[in-house]
């Protein structure tokens, strides 16, 4: 199975090609910007031609946290959709036996009072913190969709819920919440700060699920027949912000003040995904949250200092 991942510098990315190692039938082909530069059309028609791969992860996209979005809107709904046009212009032409897109639960509306189904796709607005990102996936998901439809393409959209896990980008105000607080509670604790703020109020909940064990679901997802287009992936493990800053801090040591100074803001009280469909497709032991911290943290140490 020649499987491209491209993305593959990101942190579905590199989760996915560590994963890959434990699969003896996987020969992966992964490409990150340094190497395929997926604005260049012709550059990936030249790459699918030399390499003639026959499964697709589309992992590639401009991503962040909430300040990255609210602070580069434009980037990120120009950007995503010229990588995304591309990729389908490549599926549509190409002949791969099944192709994986990934989004993200940012595309659907701002639900907290129950889990979010597949369903709920465009029922109501956006979320404001990252609309114009969902914009560009919810784009991409229905392209790949249609698609399915007019050709006959084996492409399943997947919508994973926040991803956490060693491959992240820690250390800038661009990251996702958790290496955010990773490196802040790291670095004031190194510096013997009594406190250490973060954003927001701390009440927000965030579903998250282990970069690793996505990974994991998607090479099992890869060679099943999938007979619908759009699937939610979470782990069901729901915690507010305050609740992993304070874990964060007991793995890391730091026994200074947790402060929330409701800059930037908290973005939607939740986003917990109803994952109904996927437990009917596979069932899946997930990684708990304070190991795959602690597997996070390890990784923050040892590389990212
Ligand atoms: O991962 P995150 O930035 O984005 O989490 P979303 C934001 C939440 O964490 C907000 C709080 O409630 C913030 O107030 N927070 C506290 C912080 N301190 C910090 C900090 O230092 N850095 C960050 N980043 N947050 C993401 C989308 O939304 O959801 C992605 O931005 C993607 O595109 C992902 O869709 C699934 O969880 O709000």
């Amino acid at each position: 199975m020649k499987v491209w991942i491209n993305g593959a510098n990101g942190l579905v990315g590199k989760s996915l090609v560590e994963a890959s190692k434990n699969y003896k039938r996987l020969e992966v082909i992964p490409t990150s910007r340094k190497d395929l530069d997926l604005f260049d059309l012709n550059k990936i028609k030249i790459f699918i031609k030399k390499n003639k791969p026959e499964y697709l992860i589309h992992c590639a996209a401009k991503v962040g946290g909430i300040f990255a979005n609210q602070s580069q809107p434009f980037d990120y709904i120009y950007e995503n959709n010229i990588i995304q046009n591309n990729i389908i212009t490549v599926v549509k032409n190409h002949n791969f036996k099944s192709v994986i897109n990934l989004g993200s639960s940012c595309v659907y509306p701002r639900i907290d009072k129950k889990k979010i189904h597949e369903k709920d796709l465009l029922m109501k607005p956006l979320e404001e913190t990252n609309q114009f990102y969902a914009i560009a996936k919810i784009n991409g998901l229905k392209s790949f969709e249609a698609l399915s439809k007019q050709y006959g393409k084996n492409i399943l959209n997947v919508m994973p819920t926040n991803v956490y896990g060693p491959y992240d980008h820690f250390n800038d105000k661009n990251s996702h919440v958790i290496p955010a607080i990773i490196t802040k509670i790291y670095d004031a604790k190194i510096n013997g700060e009594e406190e250490v703020k973060l954003w927001g109020t701390g009440k927000p909940k965030r579903e998250f699920i282990y970069s690793m064990d996505l990974a994991r679901i998607l090479f099992k997802l890869l060679n099943k027949k999938i007979n619908y287009s759009l699937l939610n992936i979470g782990s069901g493990q729901e915690l507010t912000i305050k609740e992993i800053a304070k874990k964060i801090s007991s793995i890391v040591g730091f026994n200074g003040k947790i402060l929330f100074n409701n800059e930037i803001g908290d973005g939607p009280m939740r986003k917990r995904l109803n994952i109904s469909k996927l437990n009917k497709i596979i069932n899946f032991n997930y990684t708990k949250i304070d190991k795959g911290l602690r597997f996070s943290i390890d990784y923050y140490l040892k590389n990212s200092l």
